[in-house]
């Protein structure tokens, strides 16, 4: 008989995935050789942990633990592929075989899993291609100096997923399982490359998603909330979403909720074996795990469910009672409005009646803007961002069309830093260019779901199709400008014909949603002398009242500066002009607008003889409309002389009245804010002994408030990045001042090595310790992020230093810490060693590092111990007593533990420990 495929079988009963590859890998306890085999025997560097690369040297390993899920009663199986792909597969020089691994992978679990199907066909098991996220991030910079640079570009990993999956289709997945996703704009290259492998191919597959959040607030590393990464997805063709990896059952239901509630897809959840507790490790037992999904199924809130970081066959197998006779999840009705998406989700609902998009960061409609990127004054450039945020735009256009600027790459840069802003970052982008280069730069550049400004039939049918369908697949809305191959619609009956004509297109044949369509029908200059400009805003308003009934589901939007460019100068008759404007048009149906969001006059402001006259003006209400306008516009000008229009900054700088130094310097710090550190550091200088005390003071709070605020879901990881930053200049502006603090000829109190280690690229709190090392005279040495222990211990022989300093954030750098000390041990060294980072905690260092070496290994609670307990390690005498307290603390710890090693660590502390940033 034919077996059921796997969309008949979601729909009867929730579907069991299996535990994770690692877990089950580790219990092997395979050597170096394990993994190399004879084949890669000489090729350089480390194999081992390269769990994909079994694949093709111990595939009977991998078969087994496929076997064991097997019989767990896993009904799918997921390919040994997490990281096969160049990108991930650098770190082991192995991209050369990607494409075989993958291959081998997909056809080693296929056998198997159709060996169980035979076996019981009405239990058909099914091969998901796994497909992680990489261990690099399009969205985010890996240099804190450098926000707008990206270790990744968008093609680039396009390429290598295409690589990896057209390898995975071909060895006959049945789905293909994007998963642990941290940064969507990754997520969106793997779908695309997903889309794009299953038409080369001919294999169209199921597409599965799997959400991985990295902080109590529910949002990804990139920032991203669950409702923002939805929009940002919308597009493609999703068979389920879900969560894995983050945290525990427990912790991940209220995630997974939200998730369930908006999600039109099949939902899955693969958690982790609890929370890690200090040592990074996965301790909640199988039961205790099944108890916790048990609430998942009991409440419908699944299809799908698995395990990841420590899940082991046993896990799974206690599903099957969970899952019998339980009603699977019904997903969310497809959405009805508009979604968009920054960080944040952007629903368009009738309630919001009309949507602003701040006009301002646009090289031809800002001559300040204009000037700031051309003299790459880019942090201004995003005040200007920022400013248009906090008046209230829910949406930024971005134009870069300038005949000097290299578009495209100043439209990368400017986004690129943009991402780095939360405070701006939170709202939609609106790539604004006629360039069509420009705007496929800019689609690669957002997580977010975004709208591309514009295109249009100006070039006939056949390019307006191409370009719609490239936005169609990277997933953005569209405006579509009123234009077509006769020239720029500018009456209503042309308005009408071209956007109905646009609508029926993009529908019927390049399968828009008419709610990601928005149509612009050309807000035109008015009262330009010229007769013919006089019924312009009149057409724009029935148009646009025309569309909204006429063509379901389209939005209106203009460009709603336009229509005052005869009353350039006069700032408060073009608000005025805008006001009224828009009063007719939202009431006929414009839904959204690009617009001056600083603006502050309203309709209902406006006196009546003014309102007369711009009404005659925008109603084209009678023949000398635009004389009369001109008349009183010019006598308001006399009259207002000098302050109309003029933005009062004072309403944003509330935070520095009747605040001390210390509020505002943590202010700043909080929101990431550098514009006034200069000021508010030199009166911290006049009042604070010196400038190492303002830096281990006051600088030193705000960061622990950041850490706290982080620690409980108030801050998320890129605000937290900007806070870095905010550090760093700080640091910046007070080091002439450390530098002329330091006596005449003081020798250096000794040298230091300090060195985040292989497999971790984060560096802010490492950046801060070496400055503050720095400050107190030790001479740093900072070999960077992702540093190999032969480079480090190369290094402190060469260098001769005195002390090391081991630094990482994420869990598998405690492993790569206690390689790095053992292989210090082994080189015969006696340097001491600080260790410190998120992950890290007394306990680890006294259970796991402090054991392979018999130097001191001290575990560094915050960045201001540094400089007291190196100052102790110096000197032999202090260093021996030192060396004694840790030997007796590590040795109460160990005793204490002794039985399980480890305890449990609460949520709150394990949150701790993993958000502790400094
Ligand atoms: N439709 C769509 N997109 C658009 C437009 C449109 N993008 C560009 C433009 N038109 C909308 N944006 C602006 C931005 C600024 C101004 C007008 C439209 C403007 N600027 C002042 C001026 O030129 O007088 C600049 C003053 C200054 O330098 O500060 O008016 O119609 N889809």
């Amino acid at each position: 008989m034919q077996s059921k495929s796997i969309q008949q079988l979601i729909q009867e009963r929730i579907l069991v995935l299996d535990g994770a590859m690692g877990t089950m890998i580790q219990q092997y306890h395979l050597s170096e050789a394990d993994f190399r085999g004879e084949r890669f025997k000489d090729v350089p560097g480390q194999q081992k942990g390269n769990n994909d690369l079994l694949c093709l040297t111990r595939p009977d390993v991998i078969e087994e633990i496929h076997r064991k899920y097997l019989e767990a009663g896993a009904d799918i199986i997921e390919t040994n592929t997490f990281n096969s792909t160049t990108v991930s597969m650098a770190d082991y020089h192995m991209q050369p075989y990607c494409r075989e691994i993958n291959l081998a992978a997909a056809r080693l679990a296929r056998k198997v899993a159709d060996e169980y199907t035979s076996g019981n066909p009405e239990k058909p098991r099914f091969v998901a291609g796994s497909v992680g996220p990489t261990n690099k991030t399009c969205s985010m910079s890996p240099d804190v100096n450098n926000p707008a640079f990206r270790a990744l570009t968008f093609d680039g990993l396009l390429a290598a997923y295409k690589e990896q999956m057209e390898a995975l289709l071909e060895g006959g997945v049945d789905t293909i399982l994007i998963e642990t996703i941290f940064d969507t704009l990754n997520a969106k290259a793997a779908i695309l490359a997903a889309e794009q492998s299953m038409e080369k191919t001919g294999r169209k597959v199921p597409l599965m998603l799997s959400v991985t959040v990295s902080d109590v607030a529910g949002r990804t590393l990139s920032g991203q909330t669950l409702d923002a990464i939805l929009a940002s997805v919308q597009h493609a063709d999703i068979f389920s979403v879900g969560l894995n990896c983050s945290f525990g059952a427990k912790q991940l239901k209220p995630f997974l909720e939200q998730l369930a509630r908006r999600a039109p897809y099949y939902i899955s959840a693969y958690p982790n074996a609890g929370l890690p507790n200090s040592l990074g490790q996965y301790d909640q037992t199988p039961e205790q795990m099944a108890m916790e999904v048990k609430e998942y199924v009991d409440e419908g809130l699944v299809n799908i469910i698995g395990g990841c970081c420590g899940t082991t066959e046993e896990y799974i197998a206690r599903y099957q009672d969970l899952i019998a006779g339980k009603k699977p999840h019904v997903p969310a009705p497809r959405p009805e409005y508009m979604w968009l998406s920054g960080l944040e989700l952007l629903e368009v609902t009738p309630e919001i009646n009309f949507v602003n998009v701040g006009e301002r960061c646009n090289v031809a409609g800002s001559r300040k803007f204009l000037r700031l990127i051309n003299e790459k004054k880019y942090d201004e450039a995003l005040s200007i961002a920022r400013k248009q945020v906090e008046d209230g735009a829910q949406i930024i256009d971005v134009n870069m069309d300038d005949g000097l600027l290299d578009a495209a790459q100043e439209m990368t840069t400017f986004l690129n830093l943009v991402a780095s802003e939360p405070d701006i970052a939170r709202v939609p982008v609106m790539i604004d260019s006629s360039k069509w280069e420009v705007i496929e730069a800019g689609l690669k550049c957002v997580q977010g779901k975004c709208i591309v400004n514009s295109i249009s039939l100006k070039e006939g049918e056949e390019v307006f199709v191409a370009h719609a369908r490239a936005v169609r697949q990277y997933g953005a809305a569209v405006i579509v400008m009123a234009f077509d191959e006769k020239g720029q619609a500018d009456t209503y009956e042309r308005k009408i014909e071209v956007c109905s004509r646009a609508y029926r297109i993009l529908t019927e044949k390049v399968g828009f949603r008419p709610q990601d369509i928005i149509f612009d029908p050309n807000v035109l200059a008015v009262a330009t002398g010229i007769e013919e400009h006089n019924n312009y805003a009149v057409d724009f308003i029935k148009a646009a009242g025309w569309i909204r009934k006429n063509l379901p589901g389209a939005h209106v939007s203009g460009g709603v500066s336009n229509l005052s460019f005869s009353f350039r100068g006069n700032n408060y008759i073009r608000e005025a002009m805008h006001a009224v404007f828009l009063y007719y048009a939202i009431r006929e149906g414009m839904d959204m607008g690009i617009v001056n969001p600083g603006t502050s006059v309203l309709y209902t402001d406006i006196p009546a003889d003014v309102l007369e006259r711009i009404e005659d003006v925008v109603l084209n209400r009678r023949p000398d409309a635009a004389e009369r306008l001109i008349e009183i516009a010019e006598k308001l000008k006399a009259e207002k002389e000098g302050n109309s229009g003029q933005d009062t900054a004072a309403s944003h700088l509330t935070w520095r009245e009747g605040t001390t130094v210390e509020e505002r310097l943590q202010y700043a710090l909080v929101k990431g804010l550098g514009d006034y550190l200069d000021d508010d550091l030199h009166e911290a200088l006049a009042k604070y002994p010196n400038a190492v005390s303002i830096i281990e003071g006051p600088l030193m709070a705000g960061m622990n408030h950041v850490g706290d605020l982080f620690g409980s879901g108030k801050m998320f990881l890129p605000q937290v990045v900007k806070t870095a930053r905010t550090m760093k200049k700080a640091v910046a502006i007070l080091q002439p001042y450390i530098e002329a603090e330091k006596k005449e000829g003081a020798t250096s109190a000794g040298k230091v090595l300090v060195a985040t280690v292989k497999g971790d690229v984060h560096d802010i709190g490492k950046n801060i310790v070496s400055v503050v090392m720095a400050c107190n005279n030790y001479e740093i040495i900072d070999l960077g992020v992702m540093v190999p222990a032969e480079k480090i211990v190369e290094t402190a022989i060469r260098e001769k230093v005195d002390i090391v300093g081991l630094s990482g954030l994420i869990t598998p750098s405690l492993e790569e810490m206690v390689h790095v000390v053992s292989e210090m041990e082994r080189a015969g060294l006696d340097i001491p060693v600080m260790i410190g980072g998120a992950t890290t905690s007394k306990l680890h260092t006294a259970l796991k590092i402090a054991p392979v070496y018999h130097a001191p290994v001290v575990y560094m609670k915050d960045a201001s111990l540094n400089a007291p307990v190196a100052a102790r390690l110096m000197n032999p005498e202090s260093r021996r007593v030192l060396a004694g307290e840790l030997d007796k603390e590590y040795r109460e710890l160990r005793e204490k533990n002794r039985d399980r090693q480890v305890k449990t660590v609460s949520l709150k502390e394990a949150q701790e420990n993993r958000l502790k940033l400094f």
